[in-house]
């Protein structure tokens, strides 16, 4: 499948890289990574994502091209589809995305069906980050500054700083090179993680304030409510982040957050330390993610949706 990626690279002029809504570092550094690497080549290339780009990754070199509007989708070669699981993840702009003739498909996520006939999906690789490295080195396009910030960026994240259980060798070892090629890890530690707002610290003081346990202290959760983002001034994305404390409190398997994103409708992000599969609980309520992190919307009240979620932890203990 590489083989085939390189094919429609060498002989398309121009590109759409897109990914999924709520940014993270690697869908971000994996688009930006493919950009210079594409703009190196020649290519005409635009990065569009709905979601703006959160302030701790606007140091990503590159970030300033990215559009949040899509203007003429169908005008492309080929659109390059970043770190998604299914094309709806885009965003409001999916069906039109989905009309470029050439789709193709870059990630890591264990949900990932397949939508395009050109897929290039490794479940093993800690990010899509990783993936694209290992294009780039097919290609034998030269590894700038520019690609290896974004590249590390996107492995640093999606592996929790060199945490998850995708952490391999081979992380390292492209983790190493990159660091060779002009990748500062002291620099892009301080760019991604330590940038927060005053905000987000009053609010993760709000939300740790909720912290219970459920099946003896192996479930630990937090709730943030829209009240609780109201009061301190802060955006919805600030959560990010707060259940990894969850997570790091012994005895707890598994952490999770819920955000309430409307009046009975939350949004569940899960954590595991590896013994439970939390993709599988996500999957059962429509959601998705790895076997380490993964994520689900669930609508009813706080009570009805706790319990839901703790008994499909359970299940899945038991399985
Ligand atoms: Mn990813």
């Amino acid at each position: 499948m590489l083989d085939r990626i390189v094919e429609v690279i060498n002989s398309c002029r121009t590109f759409l890289v897109t990914a999924h809504v709520r940014l993270d570092g690697d869908a971000l550094g994996s688009e930006l990574a493919l950009y210079h690497i594409l703009r190196g080549m020649g290519k005409e290339v635009v990065i569009y994502n709905q979601d703006e780009t959160p302030e701790n990754y606007k140091f990503l070199p590159g970030s300033g091209v990215i559009v949040n509007t899509l203007e003429s989708a169908p005008d492309f070669d080929v659109v390059f589809v970043l770190d998604c699981s299914e094309i709806e993840r885009i965003g409001d702009e999916a069906s039109r995305v989905g009309s470029i003739g050439r789709m193709i498909n870059i990630d890591h996520h264990i949900s990932n069906g397949g939508f395009c006939n050109i897929s290039l999906i490794d479940t093993e690789a800690s990010s899509t980050g990783e993936i694209l490295y290992r294009l780039l080195e097919k290609m034998k396009v030269d590894l700038t500054a520019d690609i290896a910030i974004n590249l590390y960026a996107a492995i640093l994240t999606d592996t929790g700083s060199f945490h998850h259980s995708n952490t391999g060798k081979d992380t390292f070892a492209i983790a190493g090179k990159l660091v060779e090629k002009g990748a500062d890890p002291r620099w892009i530690a301080e760019m991604v993680y330590e940038v927060n707002p005053p905000a987000k610290i009053e609010l993760l003081a709000r939300v740790l304030d909720t912290l219970e346990f459920d099946w003896d202290g192996k479930i630990g959760s937090i709730t943030v409510t829209r009240q609780m983002i109201e009061d301190v001034g802060a955006l919805p994305e600030y959560t990010e982040g707060f259940v990894d404390f969850v997570r790091s409190i012994k005895g707890v398997e598994v952490a999770v957050i819920y955000s309430e994103i409307s009046k009975n409708n939350f949004r569940m992000s899960l954590r595991s330390k590896g013994k439970i599969n939390v993709e599988r609980v996500a999957d059962k309520f429509g959601g998705g993610g790895h076997l380490s992190a993964a994520a689900c919307m669930i609508e009813g009240d706080i009570d009805t949706v706790k319990s839901s979620i703790v008994n499909s932890v359970i299940n899945q203990q038991k399985k």
